[in-house]
């Protein structure tokens, strides 16, 4: 088999009005060598063609049209499935700024290794060049990219995932700042001898590379095809970098959901909401309030950006065009509003296949069909011991077919925000809803957010895996200086600040289930922070922060008894006492950078548990 020849730089055109993208994508095919360069207009035709060329090939599923229309099936490769934070790396000109929690490289170092890596990369492949946006076209707080890759899967699911083609180019214009997003799947179509080789179901190397260079405003990710390492818009441009640019430029890129609540008198409040990954973003976002009159509107299910708007307040936008969300757990009995959202336009990725051409996962229905073909594409039946969908299967779908999408969630300049909650899952210790104190003890309770990765002994804290402002993973440079930069935005706000709310769905009772039903009855939580921002009721002055009184939590209608409540907002001295000692540890590893403000904090909540 002779291999196709690689394309010829006079051939590639030229279609940016800034010389700087023309100049980057004849480089990188000179580098890479594709067979041919696409540049992606975005157009539906484009999507529906290239997702044709994958069905051809057998990279892509069709599912059955009349049960799942205009949807597919990709399966990944079984060692390619989530992000790789130990393969992620933060390339600042110096470590320091990097910080304890992100894996550095020397940034010359850095490349002239991924060079090696690129050379060839694309042999034998299509390099499509994909402009898009971060935010909606033309918005004060809206950023551009352009994602170059060798991964059509990559191109659809960029065309869910943001707004990308000939419209986010021409936003692109000469000095205007961008991102540079270069993705392969490191899987070249011919081999080391020049000989062609055949493609697979789901190309990717064993050797993988995440690395950011915040100075450049560049994204380098070789290897995977996975979400977060390789939708380059997302997790790498959305948080790694502009986090640094947030930093330099005095917003907030932060890991949130971005939700409308409208009591039963018809006030509005908008909420965003930190949570790590796989804690339940996805489906507050798309909530359906068990309390009477309340209704919940979708802006955002992961990303939230915030600026500071001409009246003072912190407005924030969605910075992406659809939902990658978790499939397994959600079914109509829980997440209804996703179900409906799923039903058609959308990339499944790594559920399982049933015997008539349409998806399924764990908790989708109570009973599992019993034939499946699962997620790796062998037989499965109830009997079989592993899951028929991987636990991170995922859906990719743009938010607009989103029911309870909000009308405000494209407004260009974005929405006031009135309410921050922080949520981890936390069997112990950490209560249903809380109030920050202060704007600075808030940054407290963001800097301190964790889940337990086992089970804990009651009043003994657990292993607490620390998960700060949900962005362990996420945040672009040194993470004391990202609490820093928290604490500054509290300043640049004062009175016009957010309030700010710890809330945890995930409290356990002795028999290890879970206390509190969550889903559309965490309205009931969300109810009382909204009261206190009205000052409607008053709160509890406790240690860690300011309780609701416990008549004032509406569970009108829930199986909880007055034992169970309180157990739910239980603040136990020996636990709380165990989980302060663990977090001046952690503060410890974070380094000499932690403000002094947060050592404060400490002092002062765990001063309120002896005095
Ligand atoms: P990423 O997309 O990874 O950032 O995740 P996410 O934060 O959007 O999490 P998601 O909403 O997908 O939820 C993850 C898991 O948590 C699912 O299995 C849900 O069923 C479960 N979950 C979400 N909300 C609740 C809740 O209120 N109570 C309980 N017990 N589980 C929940
Ligand atoms: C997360 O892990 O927080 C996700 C999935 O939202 S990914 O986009 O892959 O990061
Ligand atoms: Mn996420």
């Amino acid at each position: 088999m002779t291999s196709p020849s690689p394309v010829n730089a006079t051939d590639i055109p030229q279609l940016s009005e800034n010389a700087e993208v023309n100049a980057w994508v004849v480089e990188t095919a000179e580098l890479t060598q594709p067979a041919e360069v696409v540049w992606c207009d975005g157009s539906e035709e484009e999507y529906n063609r290239i997702a044709n060329e994958m069905v051809e090939a057998g990279t892509l599923i069709r599912l059955n049209p009349e049960l799942r229309p205009n949807s597919f099936l990709a399966r990944s490769d079984a060692a390619d499935v989530a992000r790789v934070e130990s393969r992620t790396f933060i390339c600042s000109e110096k470590e320091e700024d990097a910080g304890p929690t992100n894996n550095w490289r020397a940034p010359a170092e850095m490349r002239a290794e991924l060079n090696g890596l690129f050379e060839g990369s694309m042999r034998g492949r299509t390099m499509y060049v994909v402009p898009f946006a971060m935010g909606p076209l033309g918005g004060k707080i809206t950023q551009y990219g352009v994602e170059i890759t060798d991964s059509p899967y990559v191109v659809l699911s960029m065309a869910i995932m943001t707004r990308s083609g000939s419209e986010a180019l021409s936003y692109i214009k000469p000095g205007r700042e961008w991102v540079k997003a270069l993705h392969s799947v490191g899987y070249p179509l011919v081999d080391a001898e020049g000989n062609a080789r055949p493609d697979v179901e789901w190309p990717c190397n064993d050797n993988k590379y995440i690395t950011h260079f915040p100075d450049d405003l560049e994204i380098i990710s070789y290897g995977s095809g996975y979400g977060g390492n390789a939708l380059l818009g997302k997790k790498c441009f959305a948080l790694r970098i502009a986090s640094v640019m947030a930093r330099d430029e005095g917003w907030m890129a932060e890991h949130m959901l971005l939700i409308q609540a409208t009591n039963p008198e018809g006030r509005k409040f908008t909420i965003t909401g930190a949570f790590p990954s796989a804690t339940g973003k996805t489906n507050l976002a798309m909530m359906r309030p068990k309390l009477p009159g309340w209704k919940v509107e979708t802006l955002g299910d992961d990303i939230a950006w915030m600026r500071p708007g001409d009246d003072g307040r912190l407005y924030a936008i969605n910075p992406e065009f659809g939902f990658f969300g978790v499939a397994p757990g959600s079914g109509y009995s829980t997440n209804p509003v996703a179900m409906e959202t799923i039903a058609s336009n959308t990339i499944f990725t790594n559920v399982a296949l049933t015997d008539d051409g349409d998806v399924w996962w764990e908790g989708m229905t109570d009973e599992a069909p019993a034939h499946l073909i699962d997620w790796q594409g062998n037989d499965w039946t109830p009997e079989s011991d592993a899951p028929a969908a991987h636990p991170n299967a995922r859906f990719t779908v743009r938010a607009e077919q989103c029911p309870t999408i909000s009308d405000d969630w494209q407004a260009a300049d974005g929405v006031p925000v009135d309410i921050i909650l922080f949520g981890g899952r936390r069997r112990t210790n950490v209560p249903l809803v809380y109030q920050s104190k202060s704007w600075e003890h808030g940054c407290f309770l963001g800097a301190t957010l964790g889940s337990e990765r086992t089970a804990a002994a009651e009043g003994k804290v657990g292993e607490l895996r620390r998960d700060p402002f949900a962005m362990q993973p996420f945040a672009g440079y040194h993470m004391a200086d990202y609490w820093g930069h928290w604490l500054e935005m509290g300043e640049v706000l004062g009175d016009k600040a957010p309030a700010i709310f710890q809330v945890n769905w995930f409290r356990r009772g002795a028999d290890g289930s879970f206390l509190w039903p969550g889903f559309g009855e965490n309205i009931r939580a969300i109810e009382w922070a909204t009261q206190r921002v009205e000052g409607k009721v008053d709160a509890v002055e406790q240690p860690i922060g300011n309780l609701p009184k416990l008549e004032d939590v509406d569970v009108d209608g829930l199986d909880i008894d007055q034992a169970t409540l309180e157990a739910i907002f239980d603040v136990p001295t020996e636990g709380w006492l165990a989980e302060l000692d663990d977090t001046e540890e952690y503060f410890g590893k974070i380094g000499d950078k932690v403000p002094a403000q947060l050592h404060e904090q400490l002092k002062q909540v765990r001063e309120g548990f002896t005095k």
